[in-house]
């Protein structure tokens, strides 16, 4: 008896949750893209053939194609406070002391907090009725916001339809919009190169993303939301403490931060602080600070609040990421691929935790975008490891004397000139690898921590080795001696055989490190990533037309047109065949791009695996790309999905936690018998 397509639609609608749920949730993928697309592609089918069916919350109803005139004024239920601040450890210390002689507890007592990350986007309201999302809304002034509903329906990480036990009749639930660093670089990089304004931070990109009329363009924007807290909960009781809220907000399918932590008095803060701060730049996401929340829901009552914020919560903020400083002039730079880029030379300014004193201008366009002048005064920006902007001139500001870049006729580094396509932002030297300066740059990027990961190859050494002309492209790296190398400034007997040590470990790579690492115009590392993992072996990547390099996700016709002439050019054929005899490897797979690839019968096929701690033979990028080539996939986060936990030296909370839940702990050496089993040897 084949199944009603009522059945089937409401089996497809609750598999497609539960799958949400794993990759949002418990950011714990348990299908492949392909396969849950395939369960997206059959609802749409079955309520295609049924239009009777379709219900607003189905996971296919998120984007709406009728565009708003305006967005109307959305109240809220319950207010939506503001946080205090605290910008040191005295103002903490001040904050515990209050919340510690409110409470009249003695001052010996650790309250305990929940400390989280305070995520630098748009604040969000989230109503649901009877379970189903009836109304989002921004926080506009706290007592009115602006309702944004069709906008956050296209949110993957926000529920249509809440999942799990126990749901309320009415929740309203808060939380932040964010966009993804790697998103907006992403986007801001598309701008850029169409000539369209960027956006100064990934705070307004989430912002301008949001407050988009047409739906389908909030869609586009890959946005992200984590949940913090509950402001109305109707037909149920309170859960009794904020850990408790947040565990009924998982269940209920919403994402919520997985850097929350429990600690304990003023110690267990700051030490939070500091493990946050050091964690800020590698997060996925901009944070300005952390928030502490006592966790007993009845000593929140008694200590209420006071002028619309809570006495029993504080945001702790971070240095900032943007500062006020002064171009004192504009200099050009020549690159790898030897654009032209003006660099603003600024008055030493401290921003996000580091002294600035350069900002990357981009383009001539991006100076008349701007309007910059030297003399000006600017807003930079500093965010992760991505170089400072100039994001904003002070124009009130600027001296009479103020003065207009030019961009030079002749390359600063070796004279020959400067060229500028009709209709490109950017303009090139023409003097190609005879350039010292695009030698450097190439040489400065191949080795790189994301490219072939050479420690202890500084751009210091790198200018010398050029200017020595003993390495004249990448592949001579790897004929270096230490005797040599000991002959260079600040190098001695025991660091040049270190670094003769690390260039050649790095000899075994993973194909996406090197295709970033040979510098391709516009392909930076998701695009390498996306590559090798689309086509699996270089030869295929070199071999590919136009229409196939289009079919890796976010590959257009631009990149794809980079990747290709890159190819075909004789001299990086040469660099590309000298490495491979030098002897730099990695482990190849079959391609994604296959139709049956998804299917195929790899050894590892659905066996979560996840590295911790250091490797000696390999390091962990490498192992980690040996075990997808053999089905395996690896994980950053032990869950009880976990099969196996590879765990070296220096492993911490994943090797605890997999020993609390159980998962089977194996060392290095286990893993390399593993590998050689199917013929991979470190
Ligand atoms: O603005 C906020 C950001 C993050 C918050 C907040 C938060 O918790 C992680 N929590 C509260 C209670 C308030 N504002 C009022």
């Amino acid at each position: 008896m084949s199944t009603a397509p009522s059945e089937r639609i409401a089996e497809l609608r609750d598999l497609i949750r539960k799958h949400d749920y794993h990759y949002y949730v418990e950011d714990d993928p348990q299908l492949p893209d392909q396969a849950y697309d395939a369960l997206m592609r059959e609802l749409r089918e079955l309520e295609s053939l049924h239009p009777e069916l379709i219900t607003s919350e189905s996971p296919t109803q998120r984007v709406s194609g009728t565009p708003l005139s305006a967005f109307s004024p959305a109240e809220h239920v319950v207010p939506m406070l503001s946080l205090d601040n605290a910008f040191s450890e005295d103002d903490m210390e001040g904050f515990v002391r209050r919340c510690r002689d409110r409470l009249k507890l003695p001052a010996t007592a650790d309250i305990e907090f929940m400390a989280e990350p305070k995520l630098d986007g748009i604040a969000i309201s989230l109503l649901y009725e009877n379970g189903k999302l009836s109304r989002a809304a921004t926080r506009g002034d706290g007592q009115t916001g602006e309702n944004i509903t069709a906008n956050a329906r296209t949110i993957g990480a926000i529920p249509l339809q809440l999942t799990g036990e126990g749901i309320p009749e009415r929740l309203e639930v808060r939380g932040e919009v964010v966009m993804a660093k790697a998103s907006f670089e992403a986007f801001n990089e598309r701008a850029r190169a169409k000539d369209e304004k960027p956006f100064v931070n990934p705070r307004n990109a989430a912002a301008g993303s949001l407050r988009q009329l047409d739906a389908r363009v909030t869609a586009k924007r890959s946005l992200d939301c984590y949940c913090y807290s509950i402001g109305l909960l109707e037909g149920q009781d309170w859960p009794e403490t904020h850990e408790e809220a947040l565990e009924a907000l998982k269940c209920w399918g919403f994402r919520v931060n997985p850097e929350i932590r429990k600690v304990s008095g003023l110690s267990g803060m700051s030490e939070y602080y500091e493990h946050m701060l050091i964690r800020r730049d590698g997060l996925d996401y901009d944070i300005d600070g952390l928030v502490f929340k006592i966790n007993r829901r009845d000593w929140q009552e008694t200590l209420g609040f006071v002028a619309r914020a809570p006495r029993w919560a504080i945001a702790h903020k971070f240095p900032a990421q943007e500062a006020l400083t002064v171009v004192e002039n504009i200099e050009f730079q020549v690159g790898r691929t030897g654009a032209v880029t003006p660099v603003a030379k600024l008055k030493p300014v401290f921003v996000g935790g580091v002294t600035v004193s350069n900002a990357t201008l981009h383009n001539m366009d991006e100076i008349d975008r701007l309007d910059v002048r030297i003399g000006d005064s600017v807003m930079v920006r500093r965010a992760g490891d991505v170089i400072p902007q100039v994001v904003k001139v002070i124009t009130e500001s600027r001296p009479a004397d103020a003065k207009k870049p030019e961009m030079p006729t002749q390359c600063p580094v070796c004279q020959a000139a400067i060229e500028r396509e009709e209709g490109q932002a950017v303009a090139r030297c023409s003097g190609g690898i005879s350039c010292a300066a695009q030698r450097k740059e190439a040489l400065k990027h191949f080795v790189s921590r994301k490219a072939m990961d050479i420690d202890g190859l500084g751009d210091k050494l790198i200018d010398q080795l050029v200017d020595r002309n003993w390495v004249k492209s990448p592949a001579e790296l790897f004929g270096l001696e230490a005797p040599a190398l000991a002959l260079l400034e600040r190098m001695g007997k025991k660091s040049s055989e270190k670094l003769v040590q690390a260039i050649q470990n790095a000899k075994t790579t993973t194909l996406a490190r090197f295709i970033y690492a040979l510098g391709i115009r516009e392909v930076g590392e998701a695009t390498a990533k996306g590559l090798a993992g689309y086509f699996g072996s270089l030869a295929a990547v070199r071999e590919a037309t136009l229409e196939q390099l289009q079919e890796v996700p976010d590959v257009g016709g631009v990149v794809a047109g980079h990747v290709e002439t890159f190819f075909k050019q004789v001299h990086n054929i040469e660099v590309v065949d000298a490495l491979i005899s030098v002897g730099v490897v990695w482990p190849e797979s079959s391609p994604s791009s296959d139709g049956e690839g998804t299917e195929q019968d790899l050894p590892l096929d659905g066996l979560t695996v996840v590295l911790t701690g250091s490797l000696e033979a390999m390091s962990r990028d490498v192992a980690g790309a040996h075990l997808e080539s053999l089905g395996a996939k690896v994980a950053g986060s032990v869950s009880k999905k976990t099969a196996w936990v590879v765990a070296g030296p220096g492993a911490g909370s994943k090797l605890a936690k997999a020993e609390s839940l159980g998962v089977d702990v194996y060392d290095e050496a286990w893993l390399l018998a593993l590998l050689e089993r199917y013929g991979i040897s470190a």
